[in-house]
């Protein structure tokens, strides 16, 4: 155990009841032992970034304080993906959990397991829109989110989640 630390995590599902796994895993991420939930985003759903021809996503990041280490916290994203049914097939194909670790406070680390900050954060809109959404001041490398959110090439594809418009029903 160390001091606690701030934690942004993001959290992305394109398969199954997208927006009800979402509310789920952040409960569960929520009732982990050691984990404090201070704040969370509006949901986002966004257009797929990468990967085969795949749904749309339901994106959002969350806020956390914990005094786990980077790692534990990545085994605890990893234990929530599992318990969501993700199964890895191909990289940046469709899932109906993807839970990555943004930042860790100020911690920089490029184990085999875990790079921090997220090596690709910084020039994704699905990961920096919510975070703006959240925390309008939020920082990324020294540089503000609201600017890199500005940059980020899949900035179009953004646009907050209405539960009641988006089904695919609604646009017979
Ligand atoms: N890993 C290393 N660093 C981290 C970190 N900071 N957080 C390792 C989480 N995991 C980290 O991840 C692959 C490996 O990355 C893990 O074994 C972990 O130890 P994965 O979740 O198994 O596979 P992945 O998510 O398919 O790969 P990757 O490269 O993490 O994908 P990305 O970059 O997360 O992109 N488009 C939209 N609109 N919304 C999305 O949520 N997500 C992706 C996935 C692509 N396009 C998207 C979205
Ligand atoms: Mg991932």
């Amino acid at each position: 155990m160390t001091t606690p630390e701030t934690v942004i995590l993001a959290l992305g599902s394109n398969l199954g009841d997208s927006a009800e796994t979402l509310a789920a895993a952040v409960r569960d991420i929520a009732d982990y032992p050691g984990i404090s939930l201070t704040r969370l985003s509006p949901v986002a759903q966004t257009k797929p970034v990468g990967g085969p021809e795949q749904p749309d996503y339901l994106n959002m990041v969350i806020e956390v304080v914990t005094e786990l280490a980077p790692l534990e916290v990545l085994d605890l994203c990893q234990e929530t993906e599992v318990r969501h049914h993700r199964e890895r097939k191909e990289r940046w194909g469709a899932r109906t959990l993807d839970v990555d670790v943004i930042v860790h406070g100020n911690h920089q680390c490029n184990d085999e397991r875990l790079t921090l900050p997220h090596p690709r954060a910084a020039e994704r809109a699905f990961v920096l829109e919510p975070w703006l959404w959240m925390d309008p001041d939020a920082q990324l490398r020294g540089r503000s989110v609201a600017e890199l959110a500005a940059l980020a090439p899949d900035r179009d594809g953004i646009r907050r989640y209405e539960p009641s418009s988006s089904g695919e029903s609604a646009e017979a």
